[in-house]
């Protein structure tokens, strides 16, 4: 069997990164190539630097995997951490072309502005300047949007577009607030922040903990989504999607088929 020490995980992020930027599904590639863990944070890695090559910047991370919802939806029940950059952020109110994306879905988040660089044990005050209601479309360039827990960590958690809204000080309480998604007026998910790992800033703390093991170093300035509260629903052209997030406001975009982003 190969290693992982004898795989070219930049050939391998090429393969991802073409399947994106061609809207193309590929087979799965951790068993066959004998891709852990480890190396498949490295293969993300690798992916995230061809894209900062041609000039994206990462401008935050992302949680995925956090609730007990989306772990059933996709069959994988660990929390994974993935790069957001600034070319994938979809303006609150603004409008995205989804024709280029596979077979996209939208999840609502909570977002939080990190102030400085977040440390271990560090208080969340200390850590976060500001919450925000936010948007997620996910779109796995794997084939039926099936995947390991390697092969989604390599994928950079099938990360694909965001919208955060108005940012907000940060509540006395953040662990309990309800949770909506909307779509063309229509409520189609309902949830808690208490269902990301019964607390979201159980979220920082994890995603601390695995931004010190597999990078990236997390920086001031950064957004960080603590991951979904409810399970992710198929996203079509011309929908109106909206994230509500109680005592914080909401998070929206429309969806084109054509057109600017
Ligand atoms: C993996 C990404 C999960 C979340 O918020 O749980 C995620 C997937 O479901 O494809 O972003
Ligand atoms: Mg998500």
């Amino acid at each position: 069997m190969t290693t992982s020490a004898d795989v070219d995980l930049d050939g391998l992020a090429a393969r991802l990164d073409e399947a994106a930027v061609t809207g193309t599904p590929i087979p799965q590639l951790a068993e066959v190539h004998g891709i852990d863990v480890d190396a498949a944070y490295r293969l993300q890695q690798a992916l995230i630097a061809r894209r900062t090559g041609r000039g994206e910047h990462v401008v935050g991370v992302k949680m995925g995997l956090t609730s007990q919802a989306k772990m059933a939806q996709v069959g994988v029940d660990s929390p994974i951490l993935g790069h957001l950059t600034d070319t994938t952020q979809v303006p609150d109110g603004g409008s995205v072309d989804i024709t280029g994306l596979i077979h996209p879905r939208v999840e609502p988040e909570i977002a939080f502005l990190l102030d400085r660089p977040p440390t271990p044990g560090m208080p969340f005050t200390d850590a976060v300047r500001a919450v925000a209601p936010a948007l997620e479309v996910i779109d796995s360039r794997y084939r039926d949007f099936t995947f390991s827990l390697p092969d989604v960590i390599a994928d950079n958690t099938s990360a694909a577009l965001f919208t955060i809204g108005q940012w907000q000080p940060v509540p006395d309480e953040v662990d309990n607030l309800g949770v909506l998604l909307d779509v063309d007026g229509h409520t189609v998910q309902t949830g808690s922040t208490a269902a990301i790992l019964g607390d979201p800033r159980r979220a920082l703390a994890a995603g601390i903990a695995l931004a010190g093991r597999h990078g990236p170093a997390l920086q001031g300035g950064w957004i960080f989504l603590a991951g979904a509260a409810t399970a992710a629903v198929p996203l079509v052209p011309g929908a109106h999607v909206r994230a509500t997030v109680q005592g914080l406001g909401t998070a929206g975009f429309t969806t084109t088929a054509g057109g600017t982003r």
